[in-house]
C-alpha cells in the first residue's frame, strides 16, 4: 500500500484539575495492535532524531509536549510537517523520518506494532531509495 503519513488529533479533556488525553482515540488505521510503547524526551532545541525507516513495522508517534518538525520521505512524496501537542502521526513501513525538536523540551510517545529489532531498521538512505523505487 502507498500510504503517506497520516496525521490525527486526540482532543484533550481539560478541567481545573489538569489535562487528560487518550492517545489511542481517533487513530486513523484499523487493527493496530500495540506491542511496544516507548517515549522520547529531547532536552534541546533543534535536535534531530530518527534518520531511518522500518521494513514492516507501523508506528504511531504522538506529540505530548513541544513542537516537532517531521521530515518524511515515502515512495509517493517527501516534505516536512509540523506536529503540535495532541497531534499524532501514523508512520507506515518504508517511510523515512527525521524528527526535529523545535522547542527546548519535547516529549513524544511512540506506539509500535512489533518488538524492537535492529534488523527491522533501514538506516542507509541509499538502500532506502532503492527499496522504494522497486516498490513503486
Ligand atoms: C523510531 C523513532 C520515532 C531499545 O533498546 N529499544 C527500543 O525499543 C528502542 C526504540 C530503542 N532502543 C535503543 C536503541 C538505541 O541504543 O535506544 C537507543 C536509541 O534508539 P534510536 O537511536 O533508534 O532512537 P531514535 O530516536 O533515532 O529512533 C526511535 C526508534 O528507534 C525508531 O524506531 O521510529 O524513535
Amino acid at each position: 500500500d502507498k500510504e503517506n503519513l497520516i496525521k490525527y488529533f486526540s482532543a484533550p479533556h481539560i478541567d481545573e484539575r489538569g489535562i487528560l488525553t487518550v492517545i489511542t482515540d481517533n487513530i486513523p488505521i484499523d487493527n493496530f495492535k500495540i506491542k511496544r510503547v516507548y517515549y522520547i524526551k529531547t532536552l534541546n532545541k533543534n535536535v534531530i532524531r530518527g534518520g531511518h525507516a522500518h521494513y514492516k513495522q507501523t508506528q504511531i508517534l504522538y506529540d505530548i509536549e513541544g513542537l516537532l518538525e517531521i521530515e518524511y520521505h515515502t515512495s509517493i512524496n517527501n516534505g516536512f510537517l509540523l506536529l503540535k501537542e495532541y497531534e499524532g502521526i501514523v508512520i507506515s513501513p518504508l517511510v523515512w523520518i527525521n524528527i526535529k525538536s523545535l522547542t527546548n523540551e519535547c516529549l513524544y510517545l511512540v506506539l509500535a506494532n512489533g518488538e524492537y529489532n535492529e534488523s527491522e531498521y533501514i538506516r542507509d538512505k541509499n538502500k532506502f531509495m532503492e527499496l522504494i523505487s522497486n516498490d513503486s
